[in-house]
């Protein structure tokens, strides 16, 4: 184990390849949780020679999915067979659904069931002969999958211990809907997205970005060729990740409910997104103005507007819009639709009429008790089935930045505030992430992994551990990631309270630092001061770091302005520092230090986000009243 010198976030662990002596086997963490990990007796290394076998009807691309991982791992050689033999010499690695006989006597070898569960999963690896027998056993071709992405994580260690692991989704829907204001995400970003979003085992993603024009304020226009081919890629790659692509039509600001022209347009715009594999759909009616009509139509069929009146317009407009994907698609996924009042779970005249004529298949979002709040509690989610009268998918709005009070910030802090528990009461949660695809990637992981087991949820480990895949593993460049979210930890409400603190690490550090340059003897102080210094370095040295190591140079490019900007920061602290030093040696360079300090603080300040990157420009804020507070004090703490 290589332990690194570090200020907020140590490296835990460098590598255990370098272990001398035999270690006892260890249960492996697997994001996200599994509902159940066992350790049995005993561990055992791939190797470099393993043989496949391949129960008949296994989907060939998880096949594939399963050989490059164990290339990966080192694997060099893979032969197969088509059942396991009486002497193993080597590892063997079974796959399979459930139905397959092969699968249920390898399941019965090691003593273990198959998983009963929609998407579940088993997987059991021992130790046999010279060799081991992996079992990774699918309840259906989703469940393979998701044992597959487990598989990944197993098989990044160099002993891989003996071990059952019975794995479920607590929630049937888990992922995330691009339904923020402001530049769309690009095709490229969406592709990678959509494998991101199959390693969590997320298994939805709603495409019903603000800005597709197509999609909300020229909806009764049909998509160019070009664009509807660029979207077949997309609901391929879902496809080929296991993710149910659901695709989102916003009619609100111009539709006409009781116009039969209308519901046809609509049938039109899903039926040309059907022509390329897409089986669910969505209607969204938020952000509208409810209380008038866009015909005198509407008028003459549901009287004069009222939010009563437009909850039953819109509940008797989707019902049609059901039962014309029923007519048309024997595959039809329930429609899922947002509500105009989704923003708390309070009982209303618009909610009671919604509630009375939709149809019950109907699935229906919401966001909270706020269009962004503080939390949500099991309490919440039984206030809103109830007001909407079924369970409702969460939707929910982390870490979406386009609102004015996450100007310049990205939303990096851990998932967390969700009670255990929810599951109950929820078909799901989607994220609605930031425009900015790849930071989004630590706060969707923990929206997924919450979603697949809350119970099991560990907030702060699934947030490291999106660091380190953000970091290709790296060790080094996974601490400065974590200290760069550290800076961006602050996450907004619609209130004036904000959910998550800013920088909650920087701020013990640099409050240990005042108390004990307040307190402390000479050596406390002076020691302050050092530890000071070396947190300063790296947050200076995190942006170059992060640079070098990400595997996706998509997030340096998205949080460039932020990099910039906390390297200057960094400086400017590591000046600081310096300057708290001459003056606790009652030296007057301090007070040049302290001047230059606040020069590189004032440049940091100044750097802007990147022109339409979001919905709203402005400075990019780094730790702000954490790190510009103490910048700022410093000069006033030691006399000089
Ligand atoms: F439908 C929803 F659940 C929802 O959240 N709608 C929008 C969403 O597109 C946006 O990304 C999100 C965060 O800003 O909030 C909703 O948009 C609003 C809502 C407001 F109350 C934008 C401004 C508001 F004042």
């Amino acid at each position: 184990m290589k332990v690194l010198l570090a200020c907020l976030f140590a490296a835990m662990v460098g590598t255990n390849a370098l272990a001398q002596t035999p270690q006892p086997a260890t249960l492996p963490l697997i994001f996200p949780t599994p509902a159940s990990a066992q350790l049995g007796k005993g561990s055992f290394s791939l190797g470099k020679q393993a043989v496949l076998v391949v129960a008949p009807g296994t989907e060939a691309e998880t096949v594939e999915l399963i050989r490059s991982i164990l290339t990966y791992a080192g694997v060099e050689n893979i032969s197969t067979a088509k059942q396991l033999p009486a002497i193993i010499d080597r590892p063997y690695i079974v796959i399979g659904t459930g139905d397959a006989a092969t699968i249920r006597t390898s399941l019965a070898r090691n003593g273990a069931q198959l998983n009963n569960n929609a998407e579940g999963y088993t997987i059991t690896t021992n130790v046999a002969g010279n060799g081991a027998i992996i079992t990774l056993a699918g309840h259906d071709a989703d469940g393979l999958f998701h044992a597959a992405q487990s598989f990944r994580q197993l098989a990044q260690h160099v002993t891989i211990p003996a071990l059952v692991i019975q794995d479920q989704p607590a929630m049937p829907i888990r992922g995330t809907i691009e339904g923020f204001y402001g530049a769309p995400w690009t095709m490229e970003a969406r592709t990678k997205h959509l494998n991101f979003l199959g390693t969590v085992k997320a298994n939805t993603y709603i495409y019903s970005p603000k800005d597709d024009p197509y999609a909300r304020d020229k909806w009764r226009e049909a998509y160019p060729a070009a664009t509807l081919a660029e979207l077949s890629k997309l609901v391929a790659t879902a496809k080929r990740n296991h993710i149910n692509f659901v695709y989102a039509v916003s009619p609100g600001p111009t539709v006409c409910f009781s116009d039969p022209a209308d519901l046809k347009l609509i049938e039109q715009k899903f039926e040309a997104l059907r022509g390329i594999g897409v089986h669910n759909f969505y209607v969204a009616l938020d952000d509208i103005e409810y209380t008038k009509w866009n015909c005198d139509k509407d008028r003459e069929t549901f009287g004069a507007p009222s939010a009563e009146a437009a909850g039953t317009a819109q509940a008797k407009f989707l019902n049609a819009v059901q039962a014309s994907l029923n007519a048309h698609d024997p595959q039809a996924r329930p429609l899922i639709m947002v509500p105009t009042e989704y923003y708390d779970a309070k009982e209303s005249p618009y909610k009671a009429a919604l509630r009375k004529n939709l149809d019950p298949k109907i699935v229906v979002q919401w966001t909270g008790t706020d269009v962004v709040p503080p939390a949500i509690s099991i309490g919440d989610a039984k206030a809103a089935t109830k007001a909407f009268g079924r369970k409702t998918l969460l939707w929910d709005n982390y870490p979406v930045n386009d609102y004015g009070q996450t100007t310049g910030r990205l939303l990096m802090a851990p998932y967390t505030r969700r009670e255990a528990g929810l599951n109950a009461e929820l078909s799901g949660i989607l994220s609605n992430p930031m425009n900015q695809e790849a930071a989004s990637r630590p706060a969707v992981t923990g929206v997924a992994a919450f979603a697949w087991n809350d119970k099991g949820y560990d907030a702060n480990l699934t947030w490291h551990y999106s660091a380190r895949e953000l970091a290709g593993g790296d060790e080094q460049t996974t601490a400065a990631l974590l200290t760069f979210f550290d800076t961006q930890h602050m996450a907004p409400t619609f209130g004036s309270q904000p959910w998550q603190p800013q920088a909650p690490a920087l701020k013990a550090m640099l409050d240990k630092v005042r108390e004990a340059i307040a307190f402390g003897n000479d050596t406390e102080k002076q020691k302050a001061i050092e530890t000071l210094n070396k947190c300063a370095n790296e947050l200076a040295g995190a942006s170059d770091i992060i640079r070098a190591g990400v595997t996706d140079a998509a997030f340096s490019a998205e949080a460039k302005p932020w990099l910039d900007a906390l390297q200057l920061w960094g400086r400017s602290l590591q000046l600081t520092a310096t300057g708290l030093d001459a003056a606790n040696h009652g030296s007057n360079a301090a007070s040049r230090y302290f001047a230059n300090a606040k020069q590189l603080a004032t440049e940091a300040a100044a750097i802007q986000s990147i022109k339409g990157a979001t919905r709203f420009d402005g400075p990019i804020k780094i730790a702000d009243g954490i790190l510009d507070t103490f910048i700022a004090d410093a000069p006033k703490l030691i006399a000089y």
